[in-house]
C-alpha cells in the first residue's frame, strides 16, 4: 500500500498510512514516522488499527481542547471500553468526562495546586541537592537507575505519604498502565508477566491506613470527609497519582539527561545561566516527551479537519508529533534550552491537560539547578539502551559521568 491512496473504510477521502505506531521499529525511533504522518495531512487512516492518526500541532491540540465530540470515557488508549472490557477499572479522572472529571478533578488539582507545591518544595530542594552530591562523589553511573528514577521515587512517594518499601512497584505498575493504552503486543504481553503481585500492592497503598497524615493521598480522603466525592473515589483517585506520578517524571528526567549529555553546549550554557533550568526541563519535554500519544473516542458524527469522522471512531492524537512540527516551531529537531516552548503538548492540552504538571516542573527544576551547581560536565560513557514501551519514550540505561566545578 502506497502512501497515495486515499479512500478509508467507508469510501472517506483521507490518507491511508500502512504505519503501525506500536512497531518496535516505530518506537524505536518515531521521529521518521512522524513526519510522514504531518506530512499527509491533518488527520490520517493508520490502516494497522483501522483508526484515525492526529499529528500536527495545530489538530493535536483542537481535538483535545474539544471534550464534547473527542471523548475519555470510553478509554484514551486503543481499546473502546463500550465494546472492550478495560484492563482495569477506569480511571475517575483520566478516562472520564464531565461531570465525574469535574468533581475528580476539583480534588486532585487543590491536591497538586502551588500552595501544596510550596509545602513540599524544601524537601524536594534538599532530596535534589543530596542526590546530586552522591553522585558527584561516585563520579560514574547510570543516569536511569541511580538518578532518573532514584529522585522522583525519593521525593513523589514521600510527599504522597507511602511507605518506604516495594517503591520499585510503582516503576513496575506504571510501566504496566502505560503499555495498556497500546495494543496487545509483545511489549505490552512482557509487561503483564509481571503484573498481578504489583497491581495488589498498588490497591492497598491507595487505602487510607496505609497514607500518612496531610501528605497528597491522605488530602484526597480528606475531600471525601468533606463530601466533595465517595470513600471508593478517593481511593481510585490516590490511584491516579501512583499510576501517573512517577513513570512520568522518570522519563522526564531521563530524556532531559539523555539531551544534555548528547548537545554538551547546552549544558554549558545551562551552567552559565542555572536560571534556565526550569525551561532546559520544559524544552526536553517537548523535544523527547515522555507521554507520546492519548487517544479519545469520537462521540457523534463529525467533521475534523475536514475529515467525517462516525460515533465511536478511535483517534491517537500524536502529543510528541505535535512537539516537533515545522509549522509550529522553528528548527523543530534542534534541543535548544534558550526557546521557551509554550504550548507543547506533552502534558496535553484542554481539560484533561496533566494535573500534575507543577510537581513535574518542580522536579525538573531541583534537580537541574542542583545539577549545575556541582557539576561542570556530563560526559557519556557508552551508548544508552531504550526500554520499549507503547506510550512512554523511555531509557532502560544511560552511562555517565558527572565532571565536578
Ligand atoms: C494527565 C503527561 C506528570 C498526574 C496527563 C496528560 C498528559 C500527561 C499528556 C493528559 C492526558 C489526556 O489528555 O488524556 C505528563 C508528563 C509528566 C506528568 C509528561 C511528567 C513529565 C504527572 C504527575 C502527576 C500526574 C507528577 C501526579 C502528581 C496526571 C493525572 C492526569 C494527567 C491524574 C489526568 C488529568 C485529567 O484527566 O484531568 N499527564 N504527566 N502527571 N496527569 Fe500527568
Ligand atoms: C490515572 C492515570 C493513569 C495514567 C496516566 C494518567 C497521564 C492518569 O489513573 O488517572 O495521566
Amino acid at each position: 500500500m502506497s502512501d497515495t491512496q486515499t479512500l478509508t473504510r467507508d469510501g472517506i477521502d483521507a490518507p491511508r498510512l500502512d504505519i503501525d505506531p506500536f512497531s518496535d521499529d516505530f518506537l524505536n525511533m518515531p521521529y521518521p514516522y512522524h513526519e510522514r504522518m504531518r506530512e499527509a495531512g491533518p488527520v490520517v487512516w493508520l490502516e494497522p488499527y483501522q483508526l484515525w492518526g492526529v499529528a500536527r500541532h495545530e489538530e493535536v491540540r483542537a481535538g483535545l481542547n474539544d471534550w464534547e465530540n473527542f471523548i475519555s470515557s470510553a478509554g484514551v488508549g486503543l481499546a473502546n471500553f463500550r465494546t472492550e472490557k478495560p484492563f482495569r477499572p477506569p480511571s475517575l479522572i483520566l478516562e472520564a468526562d464531565p461531570p465525574q472529571h469535574t468533581r475528580s478533578r476539583t480534588v486532585l488539582a487543590r491536591v497538586l495546586s502551588p500552595k501544596m507545591m510550596q509545602k513540599v518544595r524544601a524537601d524536594f530542594e534538599k532530596q535534589a541537592n543530596e542526590l546530586i552530591d552522591r553522585l558527584v562523589e561516585q563520579g560514574e553511573f547510570d543516569a536511569i537507575k541511580d538518578l532518573a528514577k532514584a529522585y522522583p521515587l525519593k521525593v513523589f512517594p514521600d510527599a504522597v505519604g507511602l511507605a518506604a518499601e516495594g517503591r520499585d512497584n510503582l516503576l513496575l505498575y506504571g510501566d504496566m498502565v502505560f503499555n495498556a493504552f497500546g495494543p496487545r503486543n509483545h511489549v505490552f504481553l512482557d509487561a503483564v508477566g509481571r503484573y498481578e503481585p504489583v497491581r495488589e500492592w498498588i490497591m492497598n497503598q491507595c487505602q487510607r491506613s496505609e497514607l500518612s497524615p496531610d501528605g497528597f493521598g491522605d488530602l484526597i480522603y480528606q475531600a471525601a470527609d468533606a463530601g466533595e466525592i465517595k470513600h471508593e473515589e478517593a481511593t481510585l483517585l490516590v490511584r491516579s497519582l501512583l499510576s501517573a506520578g512517577v513513570d512520568t517524571t522518570v522519563n522526564g528526567i531521563g530524556n532531559a539527561m539523555y539531551c544534555l549529555a548528547q548537545f554538551p553546549e547546552q549544558y554549558d550554557k545551562l551552567v552559565a545561566n542555572p536560571t534556565l533550568a526550569r525551561q532546559t526541563f520544559e524544552e526536553a519535554l517537548r523535544f523527547e516527551s515522555p507521554v507520546q500519544t492519548f487517544f479519545r473516542t469520537v462521540n457523534r458524527p463529525i467533521e475534523f479537519a475536514g475529515t467525517p469522522m462516525l460515533a465511536n471512531d478511535k483517534v491517537i492524537f500524536f502529543l510528541a508529533a505535535a512537539n516537533r512540527d515545522g509549522r509550529q516551531w522553528k528548527n523543530p529537531d534542534v534541543f535548544d534550552i534558550e526557546r521557551k516552548p509554550v504550548g507543547h503538548m506533552a502534558f496535553g492540552s484542554g481539560i484533561h491537560g496533566c494535573v500534575g504538571q507543577a510537581v513535574a516542573r518542580m522536579e525538573g527544576e531541583l534537580i537541574f539547578t542542583a545539577m549545575t551547581k556541582r557539576v561542570k560536565r556530563i560526559e557519556m560513557l557508552g551508548e544508552p539502551t531504550r526500554r520499549l514501551n507503547n506510550t512512554l519514550r523511555a531509557l532502560e540505561s544511560l552511562p555517565v559521568r558527572f565532571v565536578p566545578h
